[in-house]
């Protein structure tokens, strides 16, 4: 009696460690198709910074307003993809709700305070544009895009060579070890040669 409590509380904590496991695994897989997350800037210069983004789909934004002027980050309904979900601080689904509810200072009605922050996750590839409710008059309009592998190193004007650190290893490794061998067989023929023949014609 006593071996099979022991055997099922043994049997059950394998299932248990597997289980853990598991769950440990899932969650590890989760972690790692979870987006990658970019911050945009809400200044008090009205800006959202930077004004154009690129990302990849599952990828989040975070505007943080780093000023102390509220904002709003609204979608425009018509400049965004057909089958994205719409956006906009105080989490309207439709852009005239949005604009006739922004009261600054208001948090519910899509203002986002000083030090305060709003993020979406962009699922749909595709150009997103949108504004700021207040400030969109002065300019304050911006957009993401959201194309697979997301933003690619742009060249930036004449390509200038740039090598990986390791291959600037290798390279210096490289060139070491062929001084090496250069030197050893320099001496090799200057000091070695009679010792080897010496030995040669000992044998
Ligand atoms: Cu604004």
């Amino acid at each position: 009696m006593d071996r099979s409590a022991n055997g099922i509380t043994r049997r059950g904590l394998l299932r248990a460690a597997a289980g853990a496991g598991a769950v440990a695994g899932a969650s590890g897989t989760a972690a790692a198709q979870e987006g990658t997350t970019h911050n945009v800037d809400m200044t008090d210069e009205l800006i959202f910074d930077p004004d154009s983004i690129t990302i990849a789909p599952g990828d989040t934004i975070v505007w943080g307003n780093v000023g102390n002027i509220g904002h709003s980050v609204t979608a425009y309904e018509d400049d965004i993809p057909e089958e994205a979900e719409y956006f906009a601080s105080g989490g309207f689904d439709a852009e005239d709700p949005a604009r006739s509810a922004y009261r600054a200072g208001v948090p519910e009605s899509g203002d986002v305070p000083g030090g305060d922050s709003y993020r979406h996750t962009f699922e749909v590839e595709g150009t997103y544009d949108y504004f700021c409710v207040p400030h969109e008059a002065v300019g304050m309009i911006a957009s993401v895009d959201v194309v697979p592998g997301g933003a690619t190193p742009e060249p930036s004007g004449p390509p200038v060579p740039s090598v990986p650190d390791a291959a600037k290893t290798l390279l210096v490794t490289v060139t070491g070890a062929f001084v090496a061998v250069l030197a050893l067989a320099y001496f090799f023929i200057k000091y070695g040669g009679d010792y080897e023949m010496v030995e040669e014609s000992e044998r």
